[in-house]
């Protein structure tokens, strides 16, 4: 009889350097590279460390500006560049947002995130939204926007209002921004999420799987989110969703479980945050989810719309976290399975 030979993985860690601790791009990679049993094992068991079992965050996205913008983000339906469909809209009054809110907060959703199409608000816009956000924050629901790119003051300003984080993106490694878009620089980016980071308020980056990158792009959007100091309390994991129109539109599928992979090591490099299974639901089917919740993920849109594209209705959410016995919100539990 021939005994199966048990191959050592060794662990895979961050270096602790004077300045703190440190992924190297080879480390995050060597983490990407383990058998894929191993990557969801080492994962889970970080995950269940640092969360509650079963805890998954729901958010509700709102585009509260649309469309007409003037960067080019080979990805964005939203660029003024790209024949897309989308219909621009100027910015949303208190009314409207403030309703979608409390309906967000009726089926479950505790954090409201508003987007804006803006390479970076201008002063009257940041007033526009310093209303938008004590409305959504007066209905006891937790504030996010992503309105581009942000000096101090203007992140300031949207604290003394009440928002508790901000998404701003890196997207993907420094190394291949530039063939995804070339009207800012990664480093724009990085001046932004520090100006927030400054401010007090709570950081929200992540970045898009499926654009073309090689592996080690994703090893560099890992590390560089990682070696943030501190790393963000958010980090939302996109699947590219592809819009005719856009230049990434005939990107290859990404493989299923490569974006698993990826949900893994954001978990095992950052244990603390939450890290959300983000775009790309809707082409993903639930088996894919559920390894995604099994790698780490806890947080997901949810409501029926992203941005401008579409998401899984809220009641098909709710029935999976409820078929998966994560407990989101209490209602889900209530359905009918
Ligand atoms: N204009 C602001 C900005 O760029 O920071 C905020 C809105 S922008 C639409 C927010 C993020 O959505 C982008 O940084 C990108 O990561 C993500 N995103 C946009 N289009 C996407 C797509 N087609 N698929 C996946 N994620 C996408
Ligand atoms: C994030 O990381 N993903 C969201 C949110 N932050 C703003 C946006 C996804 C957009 C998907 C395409 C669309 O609907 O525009
Ligand atoms: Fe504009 Fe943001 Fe879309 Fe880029 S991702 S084109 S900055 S809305």
């Amino acid at each position: 009889m021939t005994t199966a030979t048990l191959q050592f993985i060794p662990p895979v860690s961050p270096s602790q350097t004077p300045s703190g601790t440190r992924w190297s791009v080879d480390a995050v990679q060597s983490l990407l590279d383990l058998p894929f049993m191993e990557l969801l094992w080492r994962a889970q068991t970080v995950h269940r460390q640092h969360w509650p079992a079963g805890d998954v965050e729901l958010a509700t996205l709102l585009s509260v500006k649309t469309g007409g913008c003037p960067e080019n983000c080979g990805y964005c339906p939203q660029a003024a560049a790209f024949d897309t469909g989308v219909q621009a809209q100027k910015l949303m009054d208190v009314a409207e947002v403030t309703a979608a809110a409390q309906a967000a907060k009726d089926a479950g959703a505790t954090r409201f995130c508003m987007g804006a199409a803006w390479r970076t608000p201008k002063d009257r816009d940041i007033e526009k939204m310093t209303a938008l956000i004590a409305a959504v924050k007066g209905l006891g629901l937790q504030t996010c926007a992503t309105l581009g790119m942000l000096a101090p003051q203007q992140a300031e300003a949207l604290r003394d209002a009440g928002l508790d984080y901000y998404n701003h993106n890196l997207d993907t490694a420094p190394e291949y921004y530039q063939d995804v878009v070339s009207t800012r620089q990664y480093q724009d980016r990085l001046d932004t999420l520090a100006h927030v980071r400054a401010a007090g308020i709570k950081v929200c980056a992540g970045g898009i799987i499926g654009m073309g990158e090689a592996p080690v792009h994703r090893a560099g959007l890992i590390a560089q989110l990682a070696n943030l100091d501190p790393y963000p309390e958010s980090v939302p994991i996109n699947s590219l969703v592809r819009v005719p129109g856009t230049p990434l539109a005939d990107s290859e599928a990404v493989d299923p479980l490569d974006f698993v992979r990826v949900i893994a090591v954001a978990r095992i490099t950052m244990p603390r945050a939450r890290v959300r299974l983000s775009a790309g639901r809707q082409q993903m089917g639930e088996a894919v989810q559920a390894l995604c919740f099994l790698a780490g993920a806890n947080s997901i849109f949810y409501g029926d719309k992203l941005l401008v594209t579409g998401n899984p209705e809220a009641q098909d959410d709710a029935r999976l976290l409820a078929r998966l016995g994560l407990n989101a919100h209490p209602a889900a539990s209530a359905l009918p399975v």
